[in-house]
């Protein structure tokens, strides 16, 4: 049990007060205890075993027996009854971003509409734009959320999706009679978002029945979908489905192209194959008849994929460029692409300090890094104009500046091979200009050029807005240009391929942000990257400790989009990225 479990649930109290219509002062105390124990720095297991709970700031006698009956039982007796009271259709309209509590109580209480579909024709028929304080306006908003809500309400994120299939697929491949496994689908292949999760086992046939008793009582297993002799299909707790399928040893490695996919890729797969007089299928690969049927009499032996593919003229190709998008003409050619990977990241770029909108100070982002193994850090928090992200003001700028040379000279004192680089993630203002006096740019190492308003400009707009920063001499890099949420909120209208190309001209990197909500530059923008030479950096966009680990979703994009490290400027040491800097002014 984390913090950050603590303070999803005490969240989860408040919103069901909000649509139970409960007393505002008594939900608000739960939203603010959330708060504090999600910026809380010590553990608040701590807490509970000594009984210190009230101890915290904002944490009462009743949200702290809550807490404690939270640790004790898995839930919370307050959250129990609140979720007999309120409809249960009204807590999926919860998903529905942009609509709060709030009005969502007022709209099932002027309506007396409970379900999702109901709201979505109240909103068509008008109703809810007469309703006070609504209009028009957030009636549309709401129908473009239900919208996005049902395609991709079956999907998930990848960090959640992998924070189902790493434990169960640990598992599986210790259980006795298992020969090989492996996570298979999109989440081998690295995508974005999940839709189920898939991995592949291989055993003989008397062991399968245990495997799958042990597969569907696991502990995050809340229902059994169903259940075959080969397959056997779970839902886990958050609602995501996974898949295990077990194969004959023989068959493991053409089974694990297969249902490692893409379904795109399988394709050209099969008719390259086809085209060599061969068939392949989730079996193995076999000899065409003279009737050019599939022979199962005359299987190619194949023990590996990689045997596979060279059995189809093709070098291995790694999970993550399955997607027929130019894989097969590249892997025919060459042997292998230089991918980045974890390892070779040396230092944290985008983050952000209490100085704005982080939760951490810089020199507790710092230490997390050293304890990481990284290099240095970019600290960049937010501009002037970010108010609403506690922006900084040039008279902050000036004193962060005097903290971070402080910081450096207490790591040179110490022997530390650490360096802080003075940073600052600037908005980009609606006319595409940067957010300080270039007095002020200049005295940034780098500087991170985001939009984080008006992102829904028409796109001839924004791609003049997008031009200007990228001509600013004092852009070191772009932030996550489209500024999507995945699963949540689309990009903003633009012309990546072209702003790629500006980018490259000008020396202007653009991040792959990690955040595993954003995930932006998008990984199919790839190959123009590949072909325009652009430089990248894998950002975590930290803004806890916590979130440097996000680096992690970051190289697995970055590798899907074919960043080799030297077009990564986080792969070069400190000294190789200050030179790296100091040539780009
Ligand atoms: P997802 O689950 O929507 O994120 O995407 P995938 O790629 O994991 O798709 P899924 O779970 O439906 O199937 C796993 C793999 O199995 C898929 O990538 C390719 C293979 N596969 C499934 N159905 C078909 C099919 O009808 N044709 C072909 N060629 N391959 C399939
Ligand atoms: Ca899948
Ligand atoms: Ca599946
Ligand atoms: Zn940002």
């Amino acid at each position: 049990m984390t913090n950050q479990d603590v303070a999803e649930k005490l969240r989860e109290v408040f919103n069901l007060m909000q649509l139970a219509g409960e007393n505002q002062f008594r939900a608000i105390a739960f939203d603010k205890a959330a708060q504090t124990i999600d910026g809380l720095s010590d553990d608040i297991l701590s807490y509970i075993e000594s009984g210190s709970l009230t101890e915290i700031k904002g944490i009462g006698k009743s949200i702290a027996e809550d807490i404690r009956l939270f640790h004790e039982t898995g839930t919370m007796p307050v959250l129990e009854s609140l979720k007999e009271r309120v409809p249960k259709g009204l807590i999926e309209w919860l998903n529905i971003t942009g609509l709060g509590p709030k009005s969502i109580s007022k709209i099932h209480q002027a309506l007396g509409i409970t379900e999702v579909s109901e709201l979505k024709e109240a909103c068509i028929s008008g109703a809810v734009a007469k309703l006070p304080g609504m209009g028009q306006k957030s009636a549309e908003k709401i129908l473009k959320s239900i919208a996005y809500l049902e395609t991709f309400g079956e999907r998930t994120r990848l960090d959640q999706a992998l924070a189902i299939a790493d434990p169960i697929y640990r598992f599986i491949r210790t259980l006795p009679g298992i020969v090989e496994c492996d996570i298979a689908g999109s989440l081998r292949r690295a995508r974005e978002t999940i839709g189920d999760i898939d991995i592949l086992a291989s055993a003989s046939k008397e062991n399968v029945p245990a495997i799958f008793d042990a597969f569907t009582k696991h502990e995050l297993v809340v229902e059994i979908l169903g259940r075959g002799d080969t397959k056997s299909s779970v839902r886990t707790e958050n609602g995501r489905q996974v898949d295990l399928r077990i194969v004959k040893p023989q068959e493991y490695s053409a089974a694990l192209i297969y249902f490692t996919g893409s379904k795109e890729h399988n394709i050209v797969m099969r008719q390259r194959a086809r085209e060599r007089g061969m068939a392949l299928n989730e079996y193995g690969l076999y000899r065409l008849t003279s009737g050019k049927e599939t022979d199962f009499d005359q299987p190619v032996i194949t023990t590996t994929e990689s045997d596979i593919y060279r059995k189809l003229d093709l070098h291995f190709i790694p999970p993550e460029h399955r997607e027929d998008r130019g894989e097969f003409t590249f892997y025919e050619e060459n042997e292998s692409m230089d991918l980045i990977s974890e390892e070779q990241i040396k230092g944290v770029i985008h983050a952000h300090s209490t100085w704005s909108d982080g939760k951490y100070s810089i020199a507790d982002m710092a230490d997390t890094s050293i304890s990481l193994g990284y290099e240095y850090l970019g600290i960049t928090d937010h501009s002037r104009t970010a108010s609403y992200a506690g922006g900084l003001t040039i008279e902050d700028v000036k004193r962060q500046w005097e903290e971070i040379d402080r910081l450096n000279d207490q790591y040179r004192t110490d022997g530390l091979n650490f360096t802080i680089f003075k940073g600052i993630e600037s908005d980009i203002l609606s006319d595409g200009s940067l957010d300080y006096p270039d007095e002020i740019l200049e005295g940034f190492d780098l500087v991170i050029a985001s939009v984080h308003s008006g992102l829904e400009m028409p796109r001839e707009k924004m791609m003049e807005r997008f031009r200007n920063a990228i001509l600013n001499p004092h852009t070191t890099m772009l932030g996550h240009p489209t500024g999507r949420l995945l699963l949540r909120r689309d990009g903003s209208d633009i012309e990546l391929n072209q702003i790629i190309e500006w980018a490259a001209e000008t020396g202007v990197a653009i991040e792959i942000n990690a955040s595993p909500w954003r995930l932006d530059l998008d990984w199919r923008f790839g190959n123009k990257a590949l072909e325009c030479g652009l430089m990248s950096s894998v950002n975590p966009d930290a803004h806890t400790t916590e979130g440097i680990r996000d680096i992690r979703y970051g190289v697995m994009i970055a590798r899907k989009a074919k960043f080799g490290p030297e077009r990564i400027l986080n792969s070069r040491n400190s000294v190789q990225f200050r030179r790296w800097l100091s040539e780009k002014k």
